[in-house]
């Protein structure tokens, strides 16, 4: 029966997975035409005061509509940010008009391209902590969200904080991008 343990081994290996990824999955919200779903923002270090959200929103209705900003408890401002490279410095500016959600079209808010900046953060965002932002949406309106706190160097809402390659990487990046932001 030996032949049998690897696939044992890899069914532990998934239902393990599946327990670490679950608790922090947000639930998705609906708002007319749109769903809104895998709210989740970056660590931060000690003393940053900003951080940095992301959310995926489909727009299952036949009209376009912008996501023009919001609101949150955690910081005195919610921006919505882009990301450009200029003279090969790469930089973020909030996006001008909000930002487009074509009619069934996906947009993803990730590390490196479209985000939410949390400006002026009034404490330390911690792997695993849950906050709510309302955001706003041109013609969906106010929508309350529930982000879930990731590791420092996540690229993804399940992304844990850990030594690996990937965070000093990443942490690197983003002490660049805060560096060059133009207020
Ligand atoms: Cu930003």
């Amino acid at each position: 029966m030996s032949f049998r343990f690897p696939t044992f081994v890899l069914a532990l290996g998934v239902a393990a997975l599946g327990a670490i990824i679950t608790p922090v999955s947000a639930e998705d919200v609906t708002a007319g035409p749109l769903k809104i779903s895998a709210a989740w923002a970056r660590a931060t270090p000690k003393g940053a005061s900003i951080g940095g959200g992301y959310i995926t929103i489909t727009n299952t209705g036949s009209a376009p509509d912008r996501l023009i900003g919001g609101s949150t408890p955690i910081s005195g401002r919610l921006e919505v940010h882009e990301m450009s490279m200029s003279n090969g410095v790469m930089k973020m500016r909030p996006v001008e008009g909000g930002l487009e959600i074509k009619p069934d079209k996906t947009v993803t808010l990730k590390p490196g391209g479209y985000h939410l900046m949390f400006v002026g953060l009034k404490h330390q965002l911690e792997p695993n902590q849950h906050f709510k932002a309302t955001l706003n949406f041109e013609k969906a309106g106010k929508v309350d969200v529930d982000f879930t706190v990731a590791g420092i160097g996540a690229m993804g809402p399940g992304g844990a904080s850990s030594s690996m390659g990937g965070m000093k990487m990443d942490g690197s990046v983003g002490s660049m991008d805060h560096g060059n932001m133009k207020k």
